[in-house]
């Protein structure tokens, strides 16, 4: 289609997706202004409303809610004032017919967003707040990530039905890794694989802060325009937290390439930013009634908490790990060996707190190297730039051949490095070296079957979205966190106090 045709590939964050202007087929929306008038309706409104026309715009809204419904949904828009989103009512007999909406509203600019969906007569996706409470109470005995997330993904795929559900976490530099999985036995495993953070663009993000959960019960159905496009003034509608919006077009191929029918996912915060999402597939067409995909927010609002208190505890570990590090190589250190000779101690303690794929030491001249690192040759030239970085702090860099070109002569086992100077003059270094980070992870993107090409061509699958992020992180090492900036920050302190210690040893002795 045409939209399709005009979004380029290659900038997918510019794609306004909060003005997309359409709605997807699950539920019709209309903006009404402070004196109920319609000031937008979806063309679709006459199929779920049950109207004889769609062509609502500049109409009293009295002329399609019953009296009841008009002063209900008045009162809750009272409310709605107060605490700024979206109110929900389920289950309304919204026309005094017995036919049954959930209803969404919120205020987008000046106007009131009003969203329905039908409820089906034998509708059994309702809220269960017992099943809720007993699955994240499954959660909260688990101590450690790994399992805490592998526990919520059974949680929500029991509560939502998909088959398959995941816990995607973001990285740093926005990649994402499946951290855990429950799917349906006869479904390939996605556990472990990293994508690139392309496939789930910066706008994109923004939005899942403010709005926590996106359905696509199909993505085959027609999508239909909210009307009229824009405003008197030339505005188009802000559906950033429309929960009928439909999807850019570029991920609704990407879907389909998967072979993926139904989606939803979820946001996962922490401290307000996006940490996560839970990822939601279905290889068949797979509908939830608002009611119930607020049972599901709810379940992931509780896993929010609980994944806070578990990486608080976790952070308070690592201040442990650092002074157990510290306090295990100081004897160590100060029993005379140098360096040189604590060297494989050295790196076995701090791999647990910082890992890395290579470690070198360079005092007095003399340099020592294990894993992947460059030869003592190469590092005779490093040296000389690691001597123009700002004196008496750790150094690191994620991109290395950005800054010291020269990298080049040895891409194959280092793009990133940690530099901690343990010495003042002349300068000596500890330094941990990572690897390219495609050779690092495993990276989705490379099943073997073929995918059909859509409209935009073979490139909207993992793999091909992924060829074209190898261009971009083609040099880059998994990037240095900043707690683990700090436990090198810690560490340069114990090792600086070793190497002053023992020159006052050595200084005394000579006397
Ligand atoms: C959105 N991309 C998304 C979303 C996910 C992913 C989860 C959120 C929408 C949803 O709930 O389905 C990506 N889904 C994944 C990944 C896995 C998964 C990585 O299950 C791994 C298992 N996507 C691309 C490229 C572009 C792109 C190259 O791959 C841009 C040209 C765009 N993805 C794109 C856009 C959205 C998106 C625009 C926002 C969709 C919307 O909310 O309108």
């Amino acid at each position: 289609s045409a939209a399709e045709a005009q979004v380029d590939l290659t900038t997918c964050d510019q794609e306004p997706i909060h003005i997309i202007g359409q709605v997807q087929s699950f539920g019709c929306l209309m903006a009404v202004s402070a004196d109920w008038i319609i000031a937008h309706a979806s063309a679709n409104c006459a199929e779920v409303l049950g109207l004889d026309e769609s062509d609502l715009a500049g109409r009293p809204v009295m002329d399609i809610l019953s009296p009841q419904a008009l002063h209900d949904l008045r009162t809750r828009m009272q409310m709605l004032r107060m605490q700024q989103s979206a109110v929900r009512v389920f289950g309304y007999d919204l026309r005094g017919d017995g036919q049954k909406f959930d209803v969404s509203i919120h205020q987008s600019g000046r106007l009131f967003v009003l969203e329905f969906e039908r409820r089906a007569a034998d509708a059994r996706d309702v809220h269960d707040p017992g099943l809720v409470q007993a699955l994240i109470g499954r959660v909260q005995r688990h101590g450690a990530l790994d399992a805490m997330a592998k526990e919520a993904a059974r949680g929500l795929k029991a509560l939502s039905g998909y088959g398959r559900v995941m816990v995607y976490k973001f990285e740093e530099d926005g990649s994402g890794t499946v951290i855990a999985e429950a799917r349906d036995s006869e479904l390939e495993p996605f556990l472990g694989l990293r994508y690139p953070a392309s496939d789930i663009p910066k706008q994109a993000r923004a939005l899942y802060v403010r709005n926590m959960l996106r359905i696509i019960p199909d993505v085959t159905a027609p999508v239909h325009p909210v009307l009229p496009e824009t405003d008197p003034n030339g505005e188009p509608l802000d559906l950033s937290l429309a929960v009928t919006r439909a999807v850019s077009p570029i991920h609704m191929e990407y879907l389909r390439n998967m072979g993926v029918a139904a989606s939803m996912s979820v946001s996962i915060l922490r401290n307000g930013q996006l940490w996560g999402l839970f990822a939601c597939h279905h290889p068949k067409p797979q509908y939830l009634s608002y009611e119930m995909r607020t049972s599901v927010e709810l379940f992931a609002q509780l896993f929010n908490y609980e994944l806070a208190q578990m990486e608080m505890a976790d952070e308070l570990g690592d201040i442990d790990r650092s002074r157990e590090l510290h306090d295990s190589l100081m004897p160590q250190l100060s029993n005379g060996s140098n360096l040189f000779a604590a060297f494989e101690d050295l790196c076995s303690g701090i791999g647990e707190v910082i890992p890395f794929d290579g470690a070198a030491i360079y005092s007095d001249g003399q340099y020592k190297s294990t894993g992947s690192a460059p030869v003592e040759e190469e590092f005779l030239g490093l040296v000389r730039f690691l001597n123009t970085t700002p004196p008496a702090q750790v150094y690191s860099n994620s991109n290395l051949i950005k800054r010291y070109p020269a990298t080049d002569g040895f891409a194959d086992r280092v793009a990133g490095l940690l530099a901690i100077p343990v010495s003042r003059k002349p300068r000596d270094y500890f330094v941990l070296f990572r690897r390219e980070v495609i050779k690092s992870v495993t990276w989705a993107g490379n099943p073997e079957k073929p995918a059909e090409p859509g409209p935009n061509g073979l490139r909207l699958t993992p793999r091909k979205s992924f060829e074209a992020w190898q261009e971009v992180a083609r040099g880059h090492c998994q990037p240095w966190k900043q707690r683990e900036q700090r436990t090198a920050e810690a560490l340069r302190t114990t090792l600086i106090e070793v190497v002053l210690k023992l020159a006052d040893e050595n200084n005394a002795a000579r006397k």
